[in-house]
């Protein structure tokens, strides 16, 4: 595969094109991040957009991971204390999921976005903003019903962040595509209090699961049933089994005109194939034996045409996401020892 295709790989969009191109035409040492807000424990959805990074990390690049502790703090996360310490947690967990340790480096935002150049360049975010665009860049991200100051702040800050830590490309799921629209308008109108450069960077979005349960609506860490490094192995296998998955990758909406995805597939394509060359979903041999594949598109036909039944499929889900997940569980085990 080469590096364009290492990059854009299961990338929902790219903004744009072009500059990603030329990125991939020399992508050694350039940087790009994704910034997480700290809640102690890894899901599939952290997993996903982890799985880009370590794509980005064989094609060279070198990765930041932004434990945005501060903006954790602006949504109401907790106290500055809690959330310090869990975003602690994170960083084994990253590593043991397999971002490389030698290429990627780690920053709390407390470690610059405090800084007076930064503060100001905030305020001046502040001025040329107007609440509306604000308030939209954020529509996404913010959890609860009522809607604070500090979530204004927080995409300004957000959109400052790509300048400040030197980025080449700002990696998200598609729920922070607004903030990256905001920063990619409002970034080249600055003056600026810093030596950084303020020219906006390209963006790459990754997609967002959908619900494990029904296939309808997204995934949610704070609703319905998600996957993550607590889980055992019991866990996983109760939680795919339940999951939603009619035998095609184009399921026919509910009975209230919901559109549904198939979660399971979609797991299949972001989570699994990006880390195993090979797939076998091991079958009795009067069932037919063993089947394997070298990609998803073939796993999905054959779901799709009744070779593959789904219970076979969600059975060998789960075991490959036991397998990604079960040194991210040793780590917090021996955190918690
Ligand atoms: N908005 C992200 C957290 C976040 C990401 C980046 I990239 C930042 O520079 C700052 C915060 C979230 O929704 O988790």
């Amino acid at each position: 595969m080469d590096a364009y295709e290492l990059i854009t790989r299961n990338a929902t969009e790219v903004v744009t094109d072009e500059e990603v191109r030329a990125l991939a035409d020399d992508p050694d040492g350039k940087r790009v991040y994704v910034g997480y807000e700290p809640s102690g424990v890894l899901h599939i959805g952290h997993m996903l957009t982890a799985n880009k990074l370590i794509d980005l990390q064989e094609a060279g690049f070198e990765v930041v991971v932004l434990l945005a502790d501060v903006h954790a703090y602006l949504n109401d996360k907790g106290t500055f204390a809690e959330i310090r310490e869990t975003a602690e947690r994170m960083r084994d967990q990253f590593l043991a999921y397999g971002l490389d340790a030698e290429s990627t480096e780690f920053v709390y935002g407390s470690e610059f976005q405090l800084d007076e150049e930064y503060v100001l360049d905030t305020h001046e975010l502040e001025v040329s903003t107007t609440l509306n665009r604000a308030r939209r860049a954020m529509a996404e991200i913010q959890g609860g019903d009522t809607a604070k100051v500090s979530h204004l702040v927080y995409p300004l800050m957000q959109a400052l962040d790509i300048v400040y830590l030197d980025l080449d490309l700002a990696v998200g799921g598609l729920d922070q595509r607004k903030v990256h629209m905001l920063h990619r308008e409002q970034i080249p109108t600055m003056d600026g209090e810093s030596d950084h450069a303020y020219e906006a960077r390209p963006c790459l979005h990754t997609p967002i699961l959908a619900d494990l349960d029904t296939g309808v609506g997204k995934m949610s860490s704070s609703s319905g049933t998600t996957i993550s490094m607590e889980d055992s192995e019991a866990d996983i296998a109760e939680k795919i089994n339940g999951a939603f998955c009619p035998p095609t990758r184009d399921p026919e909406p509910d009975d209230e005109g919901n559109e549904r995805e198939n979660p399971v597939l979609e797991i299949f394509e972001y989570s699994v194939f990006p880390r195993f060359d090979t797939v076998v979903v091991e079958r009795p041999e009067e069932y037919g034996g063993d089947l394997e594949y070298d990609d998803y598109e073939s796993l999905a036909a054959d779901l799709e045409s009744g070779e593959l039944h789904p219970a076979d499929a969600k059975g060998a889900l789960a075991d490959y996401l036991n397998e990604l997940i079960a040194p991210g569980r040793e780590v917090l085990r021996e955190l918690d020892a």
